[in-house]
This record gives structure tokens, sequence and C-alpha cells, in this order.
């Protein structure tokens, strides 16, 4: 006789249990509270929009809300943003959204921030340094956060993109683990558009399956990227939705249990779609 084991995998996020389990995928919605806010045309400044953004998100499905204070497109100026300006920018909002009940996570590098966030009740550092900075590692040890820790490189000069972006994470995970990080706190992240070709980030996406046998919460976040553009033919990122979604969808059949997402009223549908089917397959 075959039993199915259904494994409930759980990501501890400070105060927040998730249960990430496959058919319901967290959808992290994207708050970019930058002056120069990339995809969205530089809307949603100022506390109150950004606020009003993340309500929206909320409403049209997103489990968690990323709060970046810093342009991190591939490429973006190597020194970043002050830390000054980086708090200025994130902690006000971070304050309301917490008070305000919402999933957070904050996408920082630098350890005073993770300090300053943790501090406010802030649920996610998400670091697309793979917490590479000095201090960072230990700043994200000591809270009770989950940890997104993603791939980036300098070079796409791979012998085998997926085993090294694998080792990478297999890496850092232990080095967090050293540092007392409790495994169910790490969420892993190939870092799609980090610093790879557009046929490596395919072939990353396409290894989801993969990644996730880890055992790890795994984050796929491709939503209005490059690599989509290229594949659609289009150059402008607000036409990149469908293609975006396509992706995630893509990414979710294959397990990953939480798509970093611009649109998340689309995202949420396409999976919802995705989820009727597998239940009425009954494929749990
Ligand atoms: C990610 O993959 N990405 S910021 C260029 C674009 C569109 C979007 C228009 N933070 C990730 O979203 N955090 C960013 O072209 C991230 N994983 C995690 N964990 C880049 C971004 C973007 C860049």
């Amino acid at each position: 006789m075959t039993e199915t084991k259904v494994r409930t995998n759980v990501w501890r996020c400070a105060n927040h249990l998730f249960n990430v389990d496959r058919l319901h995928p967290l959808v992290m919605g994207i708050l970019n509270v930058t002056p120069d806010s990339f995809s969205d045309g530089g809307t949603h400044n100022g506390l109150e929009d950004a606020v009003a953004w993340a309500h929206r998100m909320r409403d049209e499905g997103a489990h968690i809300i990323d709060v970046g204070g810093e342009s991190t497109r591939p490429g973006f100026d190597e020194r970043g943003v002050s830390l000054e300006e980086e708090r200025r920018r994130v902690l006000p909002v971070v304050e309301r959204l917490v008070n305000e009940g919402f999933i957070v996570s904050v996408d920082t590098s630098k350890p005073e921030m993770m300090n300053d966030v943790a501090s406010l009740g802030v649920h996610i550092l998400n670091d697309i340094r793979g917490f590479e900075m000095p201090g960072a590692m230990e700043a994200a040890a000591r809270t009770e956060c989950g940890l997104v820790v993603m791939h980036r490189s300098m070079s796409t000069d791979y012998h085998d993109v997926v085993a090294e972006v694998e080792a990478y994470l297999q890496d850092r995970q232990r080095l967090l683990e050293d540092l007392g990080v409790s495994k169910d706190r790490i969420c892993w992240d190939p870092g799609f558009g980090f610093g790879k070709t557009v046929e490596q980030n395919y072939m990353l996406l396409g290894a989801t399956a993969r990644f996730v046998a880890s055992g790890q919460p795994y984050l796929m976040g491709l939503s209005r990227k490059s690599s989509i553009g290229v594949a659609t033919g289009h150059t402008k990122p607000t036409d990149r939705v469908t293609g975006s979604v396509a992706g995630a969808l893509i990414a979710v059949q294959e397990g990953a249990q939480v798509v970093r997402v611009h649109d998340c009223r689309e995202t949420t549908d396409a999976i919802a779609v995705w989820r009727a089917t597998e239940e009425a397959c009954g494929r749990r």
C-alpha cells in the first residue's frame, strides 16, 4: 500500500510562522520606497502613498510586503545608498506597516538597518547580497526574522550555473547555522537577473524543483525583469506583466513557496487557477 506523506514545511519569520504548503505559495508584493522607483514610474513615494500601495497589494492577495529603499536593479551603483538615506526612506514606512498588521519584509544589506527594522517588528530580512556585508550575518543571526538569502554574482562566467548557485546557497546556509540561525528561518533565492545571462536565468527557473528538493523554503523573484522582457520582446517593464505571471506560475508549479511580484492580483489569480486544477485532480 502506498501512503502519501504530506510534508508540512514551516518558515519561521519572527512572531509569524508560515505554513508553506505546495498549493498555497506566498505572494510577496514589492514596495519600492526609492525616489526613482523603476517599474512604476516613481509613484508611491511619500509615506501615505507607500502605505496605500501596501494596502492595495494586500487586498490583491499579497501575504508579505517587501519594502526596499535601495535601488537594486541589476547593475545599480555599487556604493548603494547611505545608511541615513536608507533609514529615512524605509523606517517610517516599516513602522506603519507593522502597526497596521502587515507581514513585512525589508530589502536591505546593511547590518544597522537589520537591527533597526527587527526592533520595529519586521518579520523578514531580504538581502540581495546574501548577508555578505561585514557584520550582516551576525546582525541577522541576532534577530528572530526569516532570512531570504539571495545569490548574486559579478560575472556570468559559470561552469554550471545551477550547481554553483546551489553550492553558494548551501554555503551561506551553513555559515548562518553556525551563528545559531535555525534552519527553518532560511529561505533560498537564486537571484534571477543578478549576474546571469538570459539563458542562465531561465536555466535557474527551470531548475526550481531541484532547489526546492533542498528542503528550504524557496523564493523566485523575476517580476518585470529584463529576461522577461527579452523572452516577450517587451522593453517597457509595465508591458512585462503577463510574461512575469507566466514565470511566477512556472516557479510555483515546480514547487517554489514564495514569489516576489509587482502584480499581486494577476499573480494571485493565476495561482488560483493552477490550485483549482491540482485540487480537482486530487493532487495534494
Ligand atoms: C529578487 O529576485 N530582486 S530588486 C529590474 C527590473 C525589474 C525588477 C525593470 N530584490 C530580487 O526587482 N530580492 C530585487 O527591470 C530582490 N529576490 C529577492 N529576494 C530587482 C527587481 C527588478 C530589477
